[in-house]
């Protein structure tokens, strides 16, 4: 029987939301057709021309007060607690997770593969694979929403939101913007295709949609931006009086000036550049330029970002100025 309720269940998150979704809404039908059928029942029953029997009525009965008590508030703990748990797991990236990056603008969805393949309004993944995107708005709020793996999120200027899916049905699934974000909101969307490895691998070798056999990786782009902006010129090997060093800066945990200590994300590095003087590194001055956004967009920030990650430990000599980046992984190649 095809009875489509909900739409079609396409990601590992899909199946456990759909299970919580049919369970509650089981116990609500329940409890609804209950409580009608006993008001129904007792209005018929006790109506004032029925001769039915009311002497002995009962006042009051503690057990039965308990257990309607207890019981529903049992009910709505267990909820509670198995909706938490599917929270949670949004939560908990697999490490593995392919990374894409997506910018929401008035009216539509930019995505870009840390390969360098880019989209517009389509999304290619890998089936059974996990995949997480990393997420910002170049305008007002928007919300990323595929209905078919259950999962939406907020995509909003000034910082990065993320979620992570496994897709588990190869096909063409919707990509809908869930935030009214202005007059042609209802036309920003666009389809996720779910390719079967091989498919998707191929889909990688032949360049994406725009058939660009090698795109320049997300990393090669930052670094290609690091050498035109300079960044050279104060962040060296070490650290130094012009500047801090990047190698080895992602995922680090990095001392401020004020004596706190932040890791070093997708975030801390985006502010370091936009808003250098929000978090002063520990021994600096606001010397770094601000950066604004018609000098490094949102997408060169994500570019330049790649880039800093692949730089890992400082090279032993200091003649190499900048390290050469290794060949840019397929996604799920390496697999
Ligand atoms: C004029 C020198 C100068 C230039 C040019 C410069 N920076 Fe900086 N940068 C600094 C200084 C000084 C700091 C440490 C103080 C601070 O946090 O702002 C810093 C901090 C950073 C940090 C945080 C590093 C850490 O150690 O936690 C990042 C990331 C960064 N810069 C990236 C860049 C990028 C990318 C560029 C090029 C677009 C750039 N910088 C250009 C001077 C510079
Ligand atoms: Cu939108």
């Amino acid at each position: 029987m095809n009875f489509p309720i909900r739409p079609e269940a396409a990601s590992e998150h899909a199946g456990k939301h759909d299970a919580l979704f049919y369970t509650i809404t089981a116990l609500t039908i329940f409890f609804t057709i209950g409580v009608y059928v006993a008001v129904l029942f007792l209005a018929l029953k006790y109506n004032h021309k029925n001769k039915a029997d009311r002497s002995n009525a009962p006042h009051g009965n503690t057990k039965l007060e308990i257990a309607w008590s207890v019981i529903p508030l049992g009910m709505a703990i267990a909820i509670f607690a198995w909706s938490t748990q599917q929270f949670v797991d949004l939560y908990k990236v697999p490490k593995d997770a392919m990374q894409v990056f997506v910018i929401g603008k008035q009216w539509m969805w930019q995505i870009q593969h840390t390969n360098g393949i880019r989209e517009n309004n389509e999304l290619h993944v890998p089936l059974g694979e996990p995949v997480q995107l990393t997420m910002i708005s170049q305008d007002v709020i928007h919300a990323f929403y595929i209905p078919e793996f259950r999962l939406q999120w907020h995509v909003v200027p000034g910082r990065y939101t993320s979620f992570w899916f496994t897709p588990t049905k190869p096909g063409k699934f919707h990509i809908l913007c869930a935030m009214h974000c202005g007059t042609q909101h209802s036309e920003m969307g666009g389809y996720v295709y779910v390719l079967p490895k091989k498919e998707y691998q191929e889909w990688v070798a032949k360049g994406g949609n725009r058939f660009i056999a090698t795109p320049t990786s997300m990393a090669q782009a930052g670094k290609q931006l690091y050498e035109r902006l300079a960044c050279g010129t104060c962040h060296g090997d070490k650290d130094n009086e012009r500047g801090t060093t990047l190698y080895g800066l992602f995922g680090s945990q990095r001392k401020l000036k004020d004596g706190s200590m932040v890791v070093a994300d997708n975030a801390y590095i985006r502010d370091a550049i936009y808003d250098p003087y929000r978090h002063l590194v520990t021994g600096y001055d606001k010397t770094m330029p601000v950066y604004e956004k018609s000098q490094v967009s949102e997408e060169q920030i994500l570019q330049l970002t790649e880039y800093i990650k692949t730089l890992g430990q400082a090279p032993a000599t200091d003649v190499v100025a900048s390290p050469p980046i290794p060949a840019s992984p397929t996604p799920g190649a390496e697999r």
